[in-house]
């Protein structure tokens, strides 16, 4: 064999593979530099120290040439590896389109914040819900003319289907089911199961079966608000909802209340804001005094339940109106339907926050 052949051939091995084959074809069990060695017997004691020697060099010159190109091929591929592997972390990121929240989404938020500084708990409720809490339970019999002031999706539940109370009972026997129409049904649910005092604000999405226009939706939000306890007055209505018109519209804030019918209040009245920027008034919602039908609904309820009556001796003010109103009027949009039914990103985006 010729060694220096063997060394070229070693030091310019492409790979781990190939270095091993040439490793197994000099120094394996069947290698050249072996199969000399297993002639060195015949030989005469003169000769075979000699050849001995001259073969352990060639080993020892062989082991080392593949120790050394192992060393680089390993270095190699791992350079290799981190070249392959570098992060520029000065390139930019992918842009990833972004989204926003909703125009209602954003009002909503702000309202809550506002009520939330003013004390106020946010609770939430059901929109499929019993005709016992969204009527009945609020002053609104079936006989009740008011029943027509909001035209409903009734629900025929599927088999099994069960409808819930405020304590998890069903109250599939009070009543059938349907899409509520406003928020006010969460008055009663969240009364039976709490003792005044408290303050509350009811978040929505409420269902009329109605024609839609221009400022009629057949799916709206309602933000609610109930506050009770001993001693509360109207006063303690008009202070609330004069915050509110300060934190929406800053210290201009202005409101108006008009009497007007609503079952579950008495007195009951309608309430307007003063639009600074437009110089005019902004019809809102419908508020009053909790009803005493309302308390004596749930106190009702609560004893059926076996709970102790709670409601008798306090009273409470309670509002409810619709997030969409306020955002045509305060932004001046001429169409409630822009909202949800064309839904289009260009109108949207002209809100994002
Ligand atoms: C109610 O829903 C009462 N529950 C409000 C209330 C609560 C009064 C507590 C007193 C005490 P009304 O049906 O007027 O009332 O609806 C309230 C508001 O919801 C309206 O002023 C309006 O802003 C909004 N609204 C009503 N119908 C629609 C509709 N079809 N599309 C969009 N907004 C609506």
């Amino acid at each position: 064999m010729n060694l220096d052949q063997a060394l070229q051939e070693i030091s310019a091995a492409p790979s781990l593979e190939a270095l091993h084959t040439l490793k197994v074809q000099y120094l394996g069990k069947n290698g050249l530099v072996t199969q000399e060695m297993k002639t060195l017997g015949k030989l005469s004691p003169e000769e075979r120290k000699e050849k001995g020697r001259a073969l352990n060099e060639i080993k020892e010159k062989l082991t080392a040439a593949l120790a050394a190109r192992e060393a680089a091929i390993k270095e190699q591929s791992l350079q290799e590896q981190l070249e392959r592997e570098a992060l520029d972390v000065s390139l930019p990121g992918y842009a990833f389109p972004s989204g926003g929240l909703h125009l209602i989404s954003q009002i909503q938020k702000e309202l809550l914040d506002i009520f939330r500084t003013m004390g106020h708990s946010v609770v939430e409720g059901p929109e499929v819900e019993s005709e016992f809490f969204n009527f009945d339970g609020v002053n609104m019999p079936e006989w009740h003319p008011a029943r027509d002031m909001q035209d409903t999706f009734w629900l025929q539940p599927p088999e099994g289907f069960t409808i819930q109370g405020p304590f998890g009972e069903s109250v599939n026997d009070l009543g059938s089911a349907l899409l509520r129409t406003h928020t006010s049904p969460m008055q009663v649910r969240y009364m039976v199961q709490h003792t005044p005092p408290f303050k509350i604000v009811v978040p929505g999405r409420v269902f009329r079966y109605e024609q839609t226009d221009a400022s009629h939706e057949a799916m709206f939000f309602q933000l609610e608000g109930l506050v009770v306890g001993e001693g509360i007055t109207m006063a303690d209505l008009k202070g609330a909802i004069t915050e509110l018109a300060r934190g929406l519209f800053g210290a201009e804030g202005r409101v108006r209340f008009q009497p007007t019918f609503f079952p579950f209040v008495e007195p009951g009245a309608q309430f307007a804001m003063w639009w600074p920027e437009r110089q005019k008034w902004l019809e809102l919602g419908g508020a009053g005094m909790v009803h005493p039908n309302v308390f004596k609904a749930v106190d009702d309820y609560r004893e059926k339940l076996g709970l102790p009556r709670a409601y008798e001796g306090v009273s409470g003010w309670a509002f409810g109106f619709g997030l969409e109103r306020l955002a045509l009027l305060r932004y001046g949009i001429p169409d409630i339907r822009y909202f949800y039914q064309q839904n289009r990103l260009s109108f949207l985006r002209q809100f994002r926050n």
